[in-house]
């Protein structure tokens, strides 16, 4: 009888202490440091404590790291590709010493694990950013967190978890990789191709899945990350409703979810080659590897980080010495004559192919249109349909910026009057003024207050966005950086936003001088004033411009109510 594939290095790793351990380590560190973990350390900290890092026992140390950087191995030449340390503020590491035991905490304060402090190093970032993802860009995620979101001391050593990390959600679908295994022992599931993703599942990866499978005489896992992914991504709660209905096609016994709390570093090739490691931790014979396998795409000029097969020949070059093989797969397409899919190259020529981008998809919810059950199987196009519902129903962030006095407030009066005729969403209104007085009453008119005052104002109109509401925003907002920032925030809250530059000039506005101000701002009476002593940089990403000289509030309000009613915000 064929038995389990093995762990990477030999032996499955179990951090966790036992019930005496903890009970010592919970009173002693009460006198250590501690560390508040970040979301990727948190994600790092539970795989490594569940094995799903094996052969890693902690936080990798100099020689490994630098080992992993150049060669792919740790310091002994087991195949690692991915460089995880503990990286520490310099505060932090400044009372810390080898030897030292470092306490680590979930946001809430919960002591999850301990590091025994072996090493304290400080890393060459750029150098590492070339080894681990050929690339300095901080186009690239991976870079970017690398450059901006990494602390600057890394830490090494042994750990010893005392408590996993809290999750409430989908708790069921969470297995660790000695459960995962001990089930497959069980069903006698010897042979496992896994299929890794960060996406909700169409058809297409259905089919691919399934025949995978088929064609290796082997079950399923469908192991969808869903830790850190591609900023942007869709949110997991949505995704893991989408994969729980995708299940329900594969034949009985053939297939199974698990969900993987994995911090992605969206390295391409090399992450391709962690995957496959982590995967046969956790049971499985095989990965699937398709095209940009965990790459985050091309770069602003188009040129993509990685060769779309990089990852594929990776994982081919290293199948034996792994165990895992590589199971590549092509883009599937749907075949309208012989209603059914077909990897690419083998449609034949001239036959009609049918295909559904992800643009297309998005635009699809936005406007409510179908989505065609040979693209995704309609308990799935359900579940999107329900978190993306068309954008008439969605929250939205409308946000005015303009010069003082150049009719922000004035039309954005008449556009809320409108929305509240058109009726079917709350509408909240953010003036700038108003906001001054309620929310921001402490603040004064320099850089950093500014940026505070519209990320205030941000955020509250997203979680307005969030609840499905409509916010009006009308501040002046000077700073492009932060008006972005709101961007942000209103789409993480699943709402659309909307940026109309009120584009009235200077010398209007300055003519107008409804307050006074601009005197006392010309006067020196008023210091940091927009437009005279402070700069006003003109957004080049607004929806829409409106320029309020020659031409009516109502008129302009018009302006903006078309564009709403234009891309489908407003029913039409
Ligand atoms: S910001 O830059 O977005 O935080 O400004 P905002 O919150 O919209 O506040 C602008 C209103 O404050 C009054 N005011 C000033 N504006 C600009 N610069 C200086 N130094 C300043 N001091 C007071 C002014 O009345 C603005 O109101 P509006 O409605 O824009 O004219």
């Amino acid at each position: 009888m064929s038995e389990l594939i093995g762990p990477h290095g030999g032996k499955l790793c179990d951090l966790y202490v036992d019930a005496n351990r903890r009970k010592e380590i919970n009173e002693a560190s009460r006198d250590w440091p501690s560390w508040t973990l970040t979301e990727r350390q948190l994600c790092d900290l539970e795989l490594l404590a569940n094995g799903a890092f094996s052969p890693l026992t902690g936080f990798v140390k100099q020689a490994d790291y630098e080992s992993i950087c150049a060669k792919m191995r740790l310091a002994d030449g087991t195949l690692w590709p991915m460089p995880i340390p503990l990286d520490v503020t310099q505060d932090v590491a400044d009372t810390l010493s080898a030897g030292s035991m470092l306490a680590l905490r979930d946001m809430e304060g919960l002591l999850l694990a301990v590091l025994h402090v072996e090493e304290l190093y400080t890393p060459d970032r750029h150098a590492e950013a070339e080894a681990v993802f050929g690339t300095k860009n901080t186009e690239h995620p991976g870079v970017d967190y690398l450059f901006n979101k990494t602390n600057p001391v890394y830490l090494g050593g042994r750990i010893e978890a005392v408590n996993p990390p809290a999750h409430h959600d989908y708790r069921s679908l969470r297995s660790t990789p000695k459960k995962l295994r001990a089930e497959f022992a069980e069903r006698g599931w010897t042979k496992v191709v896994a299929f890794q993703t960060r996406n909700p599942m169409h058809r297409a990866h259905f089919e691919l899945t399934y025949r995978a499978a088929e064609e290796q005489q082997a079950k399923l896992l469908v192991h969808p990350v869903v830790g850190q992914t591609k900023p942007g991504d869709i949110g997991h709660y949505v995704r893991v409703r989408c994969y729980r209905k995708i299940m329900g096609h594969y034949p009985e016994g053939t297939a199974q979810l698990s969900l993987l709390p994995l911090a992605m570093r969206l390295g391409g090739p090399r992450e391709a080659l962690w995957h496959a490691i982590i995967r046969k931790n956790f049971g499985c014979t095989h990965l699937i590897v398709g095209r940009d396998h965990a790459g985050p795409g091309s770069d602003s000029s188009g040129k993509p980080f990685y060769d779309p097969y990089g990852a594929q020949q990776l994982l081919r070059e290293h199948e034996k010495e792994l165990g895992v093989s590589m199971v590549p797969f092509q883009l599937m397409v749907y075949l309208e004559k012989k209603a059914c899919y077909m990897p690419i190259d083998e449609v034949p020529e001239g036959e009609k192919t049918l295909q559904i981008s992800g643009t297309e998809l998005r635009r699809r919810l936005n406007t409510g249109e179908a989505i065609p059950d040979w693209f995704t199987f309609p308990d799935v196009a359900e579940e999107l349909q329900i978190a993306y519902p068309p954008l008439h129903k969605r929250g939205l962030v409308l946000f005015f910026t303009g010069l003082s006095g150049s009719g922000k407030s004035t039309v954005a009066n008449v556009v809320v009057s409108r929305l509240q005729e058109y009726g079917g969403r709350s509408v909240m209104l953010l003036d700038g003024d108003v906001v001054r007085t309620n929310l921001s009453s402490e603040l004064g008119f320099s850089k950093e207050h500014r940026d505070i005052n519209i990320r205030r104002i941000g955020y509250v109109a997203s979680e307005v966005g969030r609840a499905g509401g409509i916010a009006v925003c009308a501040p002046i907002a000077p700073y492009d950086a932060t008006r972005k920032h709101g961007r942000i925030l209103a789409g993480q809250a699943g709402a659309s936003f909307v940026l109309v530059h009120v584009a009235t000039s200077l010398e209007e506005c300055e003519r107008r001088d409804r307050k006074g101000l601009y005197a006392k701002a010309r006067a020196g009476i008023i210091k940091e004033f927009t437009g005279i002593s402070d700069p006003y940089e003109a957004p080049t990403d607004a929806e829409v411009t409106i320029t309020t000289e020659g031409e009516t509030p109502e008129e302009s309000a018009d302006k903006v109510m078309a564009y709403l009613r234009e891309v489908g915000i407003l029913p039409r």
